[in-house]
């Protein structure tokens, strides 16, 4: 499991955005968003990286916290 701290996530569109981002990356089983606490979880086996390029990307800037 990958816990990100992502900034800029402001409404249910930036949710989705999020979400659809992360399920591009090879490995990643579920998305779960924490709007309100700025945090996703990842389930699966998805380099952290790639994950984080992919939000980067989609204009998320994230970082890792566990
Ligand atoms: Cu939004």
């Amino acid at each position: 499991m990958l816990k990100l701290k992502v900034e800029e996530m402001s409404c249910g569109h930036c949710v989705k955005a999020v979400t659809e981002a992360a399920n591009t990356v090879a490995d990643v089983d579920a998305v779960e968003v924490d709007l309100a606490g700025g945090l996703v979880t990842i389930t699966g086996n998805a380099d952290s990286a790639a994950v984080i390029a992919a939000l980067d990307e989609a204009g998320y800037p994230a970082s890792k916290i566990a």
